[in-house]
């Protein structure tokens, strides 16, 4: 043990501390100043950046020995207070560049020792210093962050006022389209919003610490589990395997009807077989984590190693046994049918082209690791805090499983940082029950980045093909495609996710006949999770190349020819209905005049440029809202003696929930004089909060923004008196009005046939268009992405900053998933960097965001949603770019160099 004295803060602290330890973990664990958080834990995010004697240091990797005595520390604890924010914190409020505000502590406290040392610094400087800080963020695109640093020098410099840039409501005008400030952001920039591990610091004593055992095979039928050893080392609670679980010990993965398997194969502990790395065998429950920790190593399981699938056509191969015994490895089958039969039309067809193409298995990259606790509550109830986006259907697939009745069972989401869609399957809420359940204690498991990478869900790719056909007009007529869902060992959700391919691929443009044909393999890699846009980035990255490839063999520019075939009045999307709006051409107008001038810029430089080629390339960018079929959500508004409460749960990723509930709720009550003041958000949890659904399919905007809508709406019916006015809350008490309202919004929509694909699935949709323009270094087979444009249409705009944040952190994770991010190698894509999660030098600075706002029928206020859109095919557009750059078509991503050489060098042939 080493004393130590540290000035913290500015105050003076003596410290008794390990010299192994980590900054961080003494910051955290000693001194409970949760707002340095931790993400990667191994230097690589900067989520954990603190100021030491005027430099910033990664705390995670400074070791207290390295700490020198009397060094000044400061966190983001000691920069601003709720009370008396620095202008950094309030320039990252007003710039929305908090969305999961995981990653903020390290960015602000990064700029802020920028800001001392030049409080004139140029975007580019900004950009340098966080690269060269190492501070990664996954949810906003980094721009939001640039301008709030920038601001917040002109704040600094006195160029301009808080008051003049904080935005002002006027009196009783509506929130819509505006830049209020979403109400969790003054937490986030202060370190004082809680996540999982910051309340896991702060549980009560008695706390057990889990760690797992772990598969480190693929595939394997386990012999035996030896716990023996484990159980007596020193602070060992409990080892769980399987034989513990009260329960069925299985997650119920919510199956189709024709799907061939139950839906019941994931095992919460391993019992009889290991599906894939990483799965979990069995729990140690100790007082410490590294007591834990040490004893899980004791735990030895015995297993036969099998062949493992790590890809669908290796699982789909003749002699490939069955990964869950019983149930064929290609467990789902799904066709679409639409218009005349194809085959002849094709031959008849002036213009007809085919192609490959595989979008990989991209891995999600919260900054936040995956992490939760449990407990019983007075009332006998197993609560369970976790990241769930996805809260009563997680009650309801765990319930069996652990062996509750499902209402014996609350969750809550606690705040999150990130999740991209990962959690919309639960990951370790059955384990944190079955250990709570057994030993009556509250229970905390985290994951750390490792595990986060490798046991958690992940995009599932699909291996698509296609054919198209267009007449002598450059009128597309037909369309073939089938495509190969690689979803891992576990179904959940793989039969939803397979019938996305029928739904996106092709989807924008009138195609009056298609057959096609889908299907969902098991295989031995990461399980397949849902991921922002959810199959829609797979299905159209095939069409959105496709479309270029026949483009170029009609001789016709890929612009001019997405804006004669993409959807008119009367056409029809791939499943046979009509589109909510028809907007692409007037998408298609707007970008045209930055794609020229694109074009030319590019012929310009590629005129005089050797080393570097230039190009640029567009693609649709196109997605549903909503579950298919009719989707419903619920939500409560509550009269109160101070204004209204709202409740929802509406699931936060850390996309703007709570803004979105304001807003709309705000839109609805401020007829009955309430001001968003006023409105008090009760979130995510299931003991107060109603069945809202999940946060996924971009629907919470559309189907909660509806249910929160509907409850307001039927509070102000309840209040209103019959001379127009309304009744105040001590005017319903006196009258025995109720004051609490539910509210309820169902889609009318119909779930797509399995066997046509016909069908009306999404209340709305969302659209863009997006121009990218590339740098090919054709020495290296480097890309780079140069600029963005993207024109979208997401109906009436409920949240500026919210939208804007959207769309560039969307793109931004498109531009990963484009060139760089991948989870293929469980040697290599084991770390954010070598998933190749994109850094702000790998995100173009120049981005533009046009914006057309036709609202939908069917949304609040007009409203679609926002948060896949941005990552359904800008991949496409960058490889579009990358061909018109130097002729190499990319069809398999991610385009890596070697990729693009690769090409190139047969080129040159
Ligand atoms: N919004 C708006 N105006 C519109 C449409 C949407 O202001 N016309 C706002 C909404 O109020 C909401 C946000 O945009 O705050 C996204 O709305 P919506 O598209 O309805 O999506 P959900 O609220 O259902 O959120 C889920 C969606 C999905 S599916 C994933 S995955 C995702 C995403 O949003 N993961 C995210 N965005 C994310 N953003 C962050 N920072 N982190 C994630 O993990
Ligand atoms: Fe320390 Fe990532 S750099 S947590
Ligand atoms: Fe940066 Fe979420 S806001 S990681």
């Amino acid at each position: 043990m080493l004393k130590k004295v540290i000035k913290i803060n500015g105050a003076s602290r003596t410290l008794i501390i390990d010299p192994e330890s980590s900054l961080s973990d003494v910051l955290r664990k000693q001194l409970h100043l949760t707002g340095t958080k931790v993400g990667c834990g191994i230097g690589e995010c900067g989520a954990c950046n603190v100021i030491m004697n005027g430099k910033v240091v990664k705390s995670c990797i400074t070791r207290m020995k390295r700490v020198p005595d009397e060094a000044e520390i400061i966190t983001i604890e000691g920069i601003g207070t709720q009370d008396d924010l620095h202008h950094i914190q309030f320039a990252w409020m007003i710039h929305g560049a908090a969305q999961c505000g995981f990653c903020t502590p390290g960015f602000i406290v990064s700029a802020k020792a920028l800001l001392d040392e030049n409080n004139n610094p140029t975007r580019e400087d900004v950009r340098n210093w966080f690269q060269k800080n190492r501070n990664v963020c996954r949810c906003t695109g980094y721009k939001p962050l640039i301008d709030a640093v920038m601001e917040a020098a002109r704040l600094i410099r006195g160029e301009v006022t808080r008051e003049q840039l904080w935005f002002k409501l006027p009196v009783g005008a509506t929130l819509l389209g505006t830049d209020a400030v979403r109400p969790s952001a003054c937490a986030k920039v202060t370190g004082t919003w809680d996540f999982g591990a910051d309340l896991g610091l702060k549980l009560p004593e008695n706390t057990l610490h889990i760690k797992l055992v772990q598969a480190t095979v693929s595939h394997a039928n386990i012999i035996s589990i030896d716990t023996a050893e484990a159980e007596k080392m020193p602070g060992v609670y409990k080892v769980i395997t399987y034989k513990d679980v009260k329960g069925t010990n299985r997650i119920n993965g919510l199956a189709f009807p024709s799907n061939k398997g139950d839906g019941l194969e994931r095992p919460i502990l391993n019992d009889k077989k290991i599906f894939q790395f990483g799965d979990a065998i069995a729990m140690v429950l100790a007082d410490t984590p590294t007591h834990a920790e040490n004893a899980a190593k004791k735990v030895v399981v015995e297993i036969e190693e099998l062949p493992a699938y790590m890809s669908a056509p290796a699982a789909m191969a003749e002699d490939a046994i069955e990964i869950h015994p019983g149930t064929p490895n290609i467990y789902f089958e799904t066709r679409v049918v639409k218009g005349e039969d194809t085959a002849p039309l094709m031959e008849e067809l002036s213009y007809v082209v085919e192609d490959d193409s595989y979008v990989g298995r991209q891995p999600h990259l919260p900054i936040e690791p995956d992490v939760g606790f449990a407990y019983f509550n007075e009332d006998g109830q197993l609560v369970i805090h976790s990241k769930s986006v996805a809260l009563h259907f997680h009650a309801l697939m765990i319930a069996d499983g652990i062996g509750l009745p499902v209402d014996k069972i609350s969750i809550v989401q606690n705040p999150t940082g990130g999740t991209f869609g990962y959690k919309f399957s639960p990951t370790i809420e059955a384990l944190l029950g079955v250990a709570a359940i057994e030993t009556g204690k509250p229970v905390y498991l985290e994951f750390n980045m490792f595990q986060q990478i490798t046991y958690t869900g992940k995009r599932s790719p699909f291996y698509m093909h296609i054919k198209m056909g267009a007449d002598a007009d450059g009128k597309i007529k037909a369309m073939e495609t089938d495509w190969s869902v690689d979803h891992g060992p576990y179904s959940e959700f793989g039969d939803l996710l397979t019938t996305r391919g029928s739904q996106f691929m092709g989807a924008g443009y009138r195609i009056d006949n298609i057959r096609g044909e889908g299907r969902t393999v098991a295989t031995n890699h990461a399980w397949g999770s849902a991921f922002r846009g959810y199959g829609s980035p797979q299905s159209l990255f095939a069409s959105e190349v496709l479309i270029d490839e026949l483009a170029e063999k009609i001789g016709m520019d890929p612009l001019e020819f997405r804006y004669k075939n993409v959807y008119r009045q009367g056409d029809t999307t791939p499943n046979g209905c009509e589109p909510d709006v028809i907007v692409l051409p007037q998408l298609l107008d707007m970008i045209r005049p930055y794609y020229k001038e694109a074009k030319e810029t590019a012929n310009e430089k590629n005129k005089t440029s050797t080393d570097k080629k230039y190009g640029a390339g567009i693609s649709l960018l196109i997605y549903g809202c909503g579950l298919d079929g009719p989707d419903t959500s619920e939500a409560w508004a509550e009269l109160t003696e101070d204004g209204v409460i709202v409740g929802n749960s509406w699931e936060d990723h850390g996309q703007g929930a709570d803004m979105g509930t304001l807003a709309i709720s705000y839109e609805t009550l401020r007829k009955a004089g309430f001001t968003p003041e006023n409105i008090k958000l009760v979130l995510n949890d299931m003991n107060f909060t109603p069945n809202s659904g999940p946060a996924g399919g971009s629907r919470s905007n559309v189907l909660t923004g509806n249910a929160t809508r509907v409850a307001c709406e039927n509070l102000l019916e309840g209040m209103k008196k019959p001379d127009g006015t309304y009744r105040s809350y001590h005017e319903m008490i006196a009258e025995e009005k109720p004051v609490k309202y539910y509210g309820k919004w169902t889609a009318p929509c119909t779930a797509c046939d399995v066997e046509t694909s016909q069908g009306n699935p999404f209340p709305t949709y969302m659209y863009g268009v997006l121009l990218a323009e590339v740098e090919v270094d054709i020495n290296t087979g480097k890309a780079k992405v140069e600029k963005l444009v993207i024109a979208s249409d997401i109906g009436v705009i409920i949240n500026k900053l919210v939208v804007d944040g959207q769309i560039l952190g969307g793109l931004a994770q498109g531009i990963g998933l484009a060139l760089t991010e991948d989870f293929e190698d469980l040697k290599k894509h084991t770390t954010l960097t070598g998933c190749g999660i994109p850094q702000v030098r790998d995100v173009t600075d120049d981005i533009t965001l046009l914006y057309l706002e036709t609202p939908r029928p069917l949304g609040p206020y007009g409203a679609s949603g926002a948060g896949e859109m941005p990552l359904s095919a800008p991949h496409a557009a960058i490889v579009n770019a990358i061909y018109d750059a130097c002729g190499v078509r990319i069809t398999h991503l991610p385009a890596l160099p070697e990729k693009i050489l690769a090409g190139l060098k047969k080129l040159n042939k």
